[in-house]
């Protein structure tokens, strides 16, 4: 007799694949790719005290890191241009921020502490501007609803800050920030209401065009080649996914397909090949609700509009669970609400055959400019990819950002036109990504995006919203 395989094996080149669940010391509550391909997380609660650890995904190895010196749970943290963390705020209780401020160097694995801020923030964003100073907004102060109203910018030259005291404005926690095209940054979120605010001088604020859903609470949002897609959240929570297109006159946001199930607490991960893996979350109603786990991880194609259901892993991955692209295609989710693990998946590229090499490209890469990327799969390249580097915390990646990139194939090596200026690229560390015609990503190349001044595009090229 022989058994029939259960109905649901499918193999991984169409579903991808998880892999068994490695066990480590902390929630991954906050987890941010290094520039070295190596993570670096921090606890949940008084584990936010603790050492940071570093997990190394080539050997699998978990080493500790040194402490920050208060307790940085519920900070929040975007990368500067030289490859350094910026972490912003801090827990003193629930609700009840921190003011401190330090850099995190995943090179020497050191902390340097800054200025404090003007006051405390519990769950603010940070948005790395183009000149490579850091925009810090919102958190909480001393109770729920006790926003920090001042935006701060860090600049990154004198390691001060700078109140935006023209810009007072009361904005929601782990705000849904996006650098735009124009240079001004964009609140998409997670409310109807959307701002845009203008860094320059002392700040100042401007609605923004109305999102269509609702609340979109603990919803992930992510920035792809001009474009916002917000994605589920709410609660009860949403399967349906809207996006924003920053790059034209009149944006607009518009619904796009919605998911096969609804999400909240979920995570998106930008991947190599231009589309958005979705993992975790719950689809039910609730803050946290353990209950009703998704564990189908399923996948968005810009160029069509089409979900795709891939595999489903073991553990539900709500509240303070994180998810990163590593440079080698795979996308970690890892963290939970008391969650200490991590998982692994394979997207179905890397089931589909040799993966194109990258032989070389240039280390750093200036806006405006051109480069060569030499390999040997030039002839089947379709499409060359930047992916920011990722620092994830409560359904939000801060940093991940995806750029797609024209190029022209030569004998052995591409020329790719890298992005036009630093409103469309911040500064800093970007995997690069060759990507076959197949459908199939070389490993992630690092290259640091350099600061061209004088970034600002003219008037006549884009709108002012
Ligand atoms: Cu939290």
């Amino acid at each position: 007799m022989v058994l029939a395989a259960p109905a649901q094996a499918q193999a991984p080149a169409e579903v991808g694949q998880w892999a068994s669940t490695m066990n480590w010391p902390i929630s991954a509550t906050h987890a941010s790719l290094q520039p070295d391909g190596k993570v670096m997380f921090f606890g949940e609660f008084d584990d936010g005290l603790g050492p940071p650890r570093r997990w190394d995904p080539a050997t699998n190895a978990i080493s500790s890191l040194p402490v920050a010196g208060y307790n940085i749970f519920c900070a929040g943290h975007s990368y500067l241009a030289d490859g350094k963390l910026l972490v912003t705020g801090g827990h003193l209780a629930s609700h009840e921020g921190l003011a401190d401020a330090s850099l995190f160097d995943p090179f020497t694995g050191t902390w340097t502490r800054l200025p404090d801020m003007n006051d405390g923030r519990w769950y603010p964003s940070n948005t790395t501007l183009p000149n490579g100073d850091v925009m810090v907004i919102s958190g909480e102060i001393d109770g729920v609803g006790d926003f920090n109203e001042i935006p701060q910018r860090y600049i990154a030259a004198t390691k001060t800050w700078k109140n935006l005291t023209t810009a007072k404005e009361e904005i929601p926690y782990y705000p849904r920030m996006f650098l735009a095209p124009n240079g001004k940054l964009y609140f998409a979120g997670p409310g109807r209401e959307t701002l845009w605010l203008d860094p320059a001088g002392t700040g100042s604020w401007k609605a923004g065009p109305k999102s269509l859903f609702g609340k979109r609470t603990y919803g992930p949002a992510v920035y792809m080649d001009g474009k916002v897609v917000f994605i589920g959240g709410g609660d009860p929570p949403t399967a349906t996914v809207e996006m924003i297109d920053l790059a034209v006159a009149a944006p607009k946001w518009q619904y796009m397909a919605p998911m096969s199930v609804k999400r909240r607490q979920h995570n998106a991960t930008l991947l190599p090949d231009g589309t958005v893996l979705v993992t975790g979350g719950s689809s039910g109603n609730g803050f946290d609700n353990a209950k009703k786990p998704v564990f189908l991880t399923e996948l968005w194609d810009p160029g069509t509009n089409k979900w795709t259901k891939f595999s489903s892993n073991k553990i539900y991955r709500g509240y303070h669970s994180t998810a990163l692209l590593l440079p080698d295609g795979r996308v970690l989710g890892a963290g939970g609400k008391n969650t200490k693990n991590g998982e692994l998946f394979s997207p179905p590229y890397l089931f589909k055959g040799a993966r194109p090499t990258v032989s070389s490209a240039p280390g750093d890469v200036a806006p405006g400019s051109t480069f060569t990327v030499s390999t040997p799969d030039a002839a089947r390249i379709k499409k060359v990819t930047l992916i920011a580097i990722g620092s994830v915390t409560h359904a939000f990646d801060m940093n991940q950002r995806l750029l797609t990139l024209n190029f022209t194939k030569g004998n052995g090596s591409i020329t790719v036109t890298a992005p036009s200026n630093n409103n469309v690229a911040p500064p800093g560390y970007y995997q690069l990504f060759l990507v076959n015609e197949q459908g199939v990503p070389s490993i992630g190349k690092m290259v640091k995006i350099t600061i061209v001044s004088a970034s600002s595009p003219s008037a006549a090229t884009l709108p002012d919203p």
